[in-house]
């Protein structure tokens, strides 16, 4: 028997929701010396409960719960309405992910039954989302045709919707209307003449329009867009392409921008650039920001906003936790093969029920662990293999990215992470890949892992980054906080002297997926 129940979806009262939200933002700050909180790691003690309600099982705007809920997307919109150098849609590779890259486009009705079938075998995915390879708001009839046929058979998953914002304020009746609740927005710039370096035309009014006059319209309008959204009630995140010596230095002004206009959380992503993506950007050799260039950026935006670290700069048809990809299990051909697909929301129910006290005692062990810290201005970055759950999971040669964690006084907190080859090819360890690992999380003082060989834990070590195996299955950040106490504790009884690491490598290309 199909069955459904419905998620929260209560609409409050516009000016109460965006002063809820203004009261939420800029708590970042607050971890310097107490409980480390916020960014997009918030919890139900830090902020309001109707945006808890929308944040809590969702993988983007919900730090702490993209360790433990899925997304996917559908790749109904092919079309797009702007141009940006770092854009390239006809590239596809099965191993690359990044937005824009897509490897079938699917109809509404083929996008319908390829949810429910995700849904069914994913029960803790919770979020649609509708990301291109386009713009959705370039193909409204198929973005909306698909909220449509989602809204009717699976009322409890939420609707999520990236646009690049030039067609936005036509749109956002329609939006509201679908109750779509989560909207993201690509802003890179809010100068025009910044922005005549990043997108060269845009379609508009039945015609191209380019040069500075074209930037100037895209933010126009995404301003508009936006203003128009949280006064809707809409939660918006905001992306934004850290481009070197084109917008690094503006971003922040675009920061203070989308922040003053109600945004809920600012996602500042490192450019995805290399000659084989045939993108005006790489092409000409433009770089993407090293690891500490990114970080530095996000902490400066930090005590002015919720920053995202933990996107992954998804593909339009990702499938999975953020982080893994499984859509090459869920195929248009495959999906065609099942005669009908039975959508159980009880099974995802009670299967979400065991996520939230697994999520529960985590959040627990966490704040048992950081009962005792000391003060100190030390930090360090801890490096851990996870296949989720919050967990220290993965071996160090399945890994294929490693994600990021800054531990000090206030705690653990989430900060990145980093894609890497794959060091385990066929049960045999890759020493081509090792020193890709090791420039990945140079800049970390330990690597967590739930096992490692003797090989990569000698390298490892050789390069000043400490193999740590005894936190296998643990939760993470109990873990991390742990070893921190003990690292400073070593500093204090004069045991080693603490020393601040170099920077690491953002992994350009594409990466080597696990068989
Ligand atoms: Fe998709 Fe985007 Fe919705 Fe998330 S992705 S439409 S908000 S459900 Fe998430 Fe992927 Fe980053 Fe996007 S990790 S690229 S931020
Ligand atoms: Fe590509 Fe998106 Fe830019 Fe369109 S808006 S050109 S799909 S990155």
């Amino acid at each position: 028997m199909q069955s459904t129940f419905v998620g929260t979806q209560e609409v409050k009262q516009l000016d109460q929701l965006l002063e809820k939200i203004a009261d939420h933002k800029g708590c970042g700050t607050s971890s310097e010396g107490g409980k480390a909180s916020c960014g997009s790691s918030g919890g139900p003690a830090d902020m309001a409960p109707e945006v808890w309600e929308k944040v809590k099982n969702h993988p983007c705007y919900s730090e702490e719960a993209h360790h433990h809920y899925a997304r996917m997307h559908v790749a109904v919109a092919p079309a797009c309405n702007i141009q940006c150098n770092y854009c390239n849609r006809k590239y596809d590779c099965a191993n690359e992910s990044r937005p824009g890259v897509v490897s079938e486009k699917l109809t509404p009705e083929q996008a319908s039954k390829k949810v429910l079938a995700v849904a069914s075998a994913i029960p803790q995915m919770t979020v649609l989302g509708i990301a291109g390879p386009g713009d959705p708001l370039a193909n409204p009839a198929k973005t909306f045709k698909t909220f449509e046929l989602i809204a009717k058979t699976a009322p409890d998953i939420k609707l999520c919707l990236s646009t690049n914002g030039l067609s936005l304020p036509d749109h956002v009746d329609t939006i509201k209307g679908f109750n779509v609740d989560h909207v993201t927005i690509t802003i890179n710039m809010v100068d025009p003449e910044v922005g005549q370096h990043i997108y060269p035309w845009i379609f508009w009014k039945n015609k191209r329009v380019t040069g500075i006059e074209a930037s100037r319209i895209l933010t126009e309008r995404q301003m508009l867009g936006l203003e128009m959204l949280t006064a809707a009630g809409v939660l918006c995140k905001i992306n934004s392409v850290m481009i070197p010596g084109i917008n690094d230095k503006h971003l922040a002004e675009v920061n203070k921008a989308v922040k003053s206009r109600g945004a809920f959380l600012h996602n500042i992503m490192p450019l995805i650039s290399a000659p084989e993506h045939g993108t005006v950007f790489g092409l000409n050799g433009q770089r993407g920001p090293t690891a500490q260039e990114l970080k530095a950026l996000q902490d400066s935006c930090e005590g002015d906003m919720n920053m995202m670290r933990h996107c992954r700069q998804c593909r339009a048809d990702a499938v999975g936790l953020l982080g893994e990809d499984r859509s090459a299990e869920f195929t248009t051909e495959k999906i065609d093969e099942m005669s009908e697909v039975v959508y159980d929301a009880a099974t995802r129910k009670a299967y979400q029920e065991l996520v939230e006290a697994e999520r529960s005692e985590k959040v627990a062990a966490k704040e048992a662990a950081m009962a005792d810290l000391d003060v100190t201005d030390i930090k360090i970055l801890i490096a851990v293999a996870t296949k989720g759950q919050g967990r220290v999971n993965e071996h160090f040669g399945h890994a294929t990215e490693f994600q990021i964690y800054e531990v000090g006084s206030g705690g653990s907190k989430f900060v990145g992470h980093r894609r890497v080859d794959l060091y385990c090819q066929g049960g045999f360890g890759e020493e081509e890949a090792l020193p890709s690992v090791v420039n990945a999380i140079n800049d970390c003082h330990a690597v967590f892992v739930a096992k490692i060989g003797a090989c990569p834990r000698d390298e490892l070590k050789a390069a000043g980054i400490e193999p740590v195996d005894r936190f296998a299955n643990e939760f993470i950040e109990e873990s991390a906080i742990t070893y921190f106490k003990e690292y400073f504790a070593k500093v204090c009884a004069r045991e080693i002297i603490h020393e601040t690491r170099g920077d690491a490598d953002i992994r350009q290309g594409a990466y080597i997926a696990a068989a």
